[in-house]
C-alpha cells in the first residue's frame, strides 16, 4: 500500500468516525431524559470512544457499491449499538470481569450491574428499532426486514452470544484450531460479517456473485481481525489497548498464538487478509478502501 493510500484510508477512518459519532449521538436517548441512570450508561459506553471499525466497514462497503452514506447512518449505527452492548455484557463480573474498557471504567464500574445489564438490553433493543423505523433509510420494508434477519442472527444464538457461550465453556480447555476457528467465527466474525452484508443489502439490485465475493472477504477480515486481537493481547500494552492486556493468558484462554506460536499466528493473519484480498479481485478501485482497511486490520496496535 502506497502512502497516498494510507493517508486515504486515514482520513477515510476519521470521516466515518465524525460521521457516526453525530448519528449515534442523535439516536441515542437524551442523557436528562428519565431514566436518566439508564440514558447517561448507554451514552458513557457507546460515545467517544472505540476504533468504530464495524461501522467503517459499513461505510466503506457502501463505497465499492454506490450506496448513499444517508442510507447507511442507521445500519453503521445498529451494528455499532450491538457491539457496545456486547462489550457491556462481556465486561460483567459474570463473564470476563473487567473493569477498563476503551481506556475508561467498565460501565458495572462506573454505574453498577444492575444498570450495565439494562443499558447493554436496551442498546441491544435500539439497534433494531434504528433498523425498523429510521427515516432517513431509502430501503424498501423488505429490505428493511432481510437487514434485521440478518442483524438478528449475526448477534444471537446462532451468532455472537453463540459464541461467547462457546467461550464461556471453553476456559481451561484445549481447544484445537477448527474448534478455536468455529468459536471465533460465530464470537467476533458474525458482527464484522453483518456490518458488510447490511451495506450490501441496501442495494436492490444486488449481484449474487459480488456479495458472494463481498461476503467472503468479510469472513476473512473477521478472522485476522481476532487473530491480530489475541497477538495484540500478547504483545500490547494496558494503555494502549484501553482494556486489560495479558486476560487471555491470565485466565487460560485457548488463543491462535498459544495454538500458533507468535510467528505462527501473525503468518496466518497475513494469509487471512491475502484471501481477503483475492476474494475483492473482480470488484474495481471501488472496493479499495475495503482492501486497505483488512491491511489495516493485521497491522492494528490497538
Ligand atoms: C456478551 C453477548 C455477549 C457477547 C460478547 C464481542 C464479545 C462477545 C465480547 C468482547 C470480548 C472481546 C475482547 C472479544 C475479542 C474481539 C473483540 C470483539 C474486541 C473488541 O472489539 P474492537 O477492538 O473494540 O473493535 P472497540 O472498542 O475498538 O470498538
Amino acid at each position: 500500500m502506497t502512502n497516498t493510500d494510507t493517508e486515504h484510508l486515514q482520513s477515510f477512518m476519521q470521516t466515518c468516525r465524525q460521521r457516526v459519532e453525530e448519528a449515534l449521538d442523535r439516536r441515542l436517548p437524551a442523557a436528562d431524559k428519565l431514566p436518566a441512570r439508564l440514558h447517561r450508561a448507554m451514552r458513557y459506553s457507546t460515545l467517544d470512544g472505540g476504533k468504530r471499525l464495524r461501522p467503517i466497514l459499513t461505510y466503506a462497503t457502501g463505497k465499492a457499491l454506490e450506496v448513499p452514506f444517508d442510507t447507511l447512518d442507521g445500519p453503521a449505527c445498529a451494528v455499532e449499538f450491538i457491539h457496545v452492548y456486547s462489550l457491556i455484557h462481556d465486561d460483567l463480573p459474570a463473564m470476563d470481569d473487567d473493569d477498563l474498557r476503551r481506556g475508561k471504567p467498565t460501565c458495572h464500574v462506573q454505574f453498577d450491574e444492575a444498570t450495565a445489564i439494562l443499558a447493554g438490553d436496551a442498546l441491544q433493543v435500539l439497534a433494531f428499532e434504528t433498523l425498523a423505523a429510521d427515516p432517513a433509510m431509502a430501503v424498501t420494508p423488505s429490505q428493511r426486514a432481510a437487514m434485521i434477519d440478518c442483524l438478528a442472527k449475526a448477534s444471537g444464538a446462532g451468532g455472537m452470544v453463540g459464541g461467547q457461550a462457546i467461550d464461556l465453556a471453553s476456559v481451561g480447555l484445549q481447544l484445537d484450531l477448527p474448534a478455536l476457528e468455529m468459536m471465533h467465527i460465530h464470537k467476533t466474525g458474525a458482527l464484522i460479517r453483518a456490518s458488510v452484508q447490511l451495506a450490501a443489502l441496501a442495494r436492490t439490485d444486488r449481484d449474487p456473485a459480488v456479495m458472494e465475493h463481498l461476503d467472503h472477504y468479510a469472513k476473512c477480515i473477521g478472522l485476522a481481525f481476532q487473530i491480530q486481537d489475541d497477538i495484540l493481547d500478547e504483545e500490547s500494552d494496558t494503555a494502549t489497548l484501553g482494556k486489560t492486556q495479558g486476560k487471555d493468558q491470565a485466565h487460560n484462554k485457548p488463543t491462535y498464538p498459544a495454538l500458533l506460536g507468535l510467528a505462527g499466528a501473525k503468518r496466518k493473519a497475513r494469509e487471512m487478509h491475502e484471501q481477503a484480498i483475492a476474494a475483492l479481485e473482480t470488484l474495481g478501485e471501488q472496493a479499495d478502501l475495503l482492501r486497505a482497511l483488512s491491511l489495516f486490520i493485521i497491522q492494528r496496535r490497538n
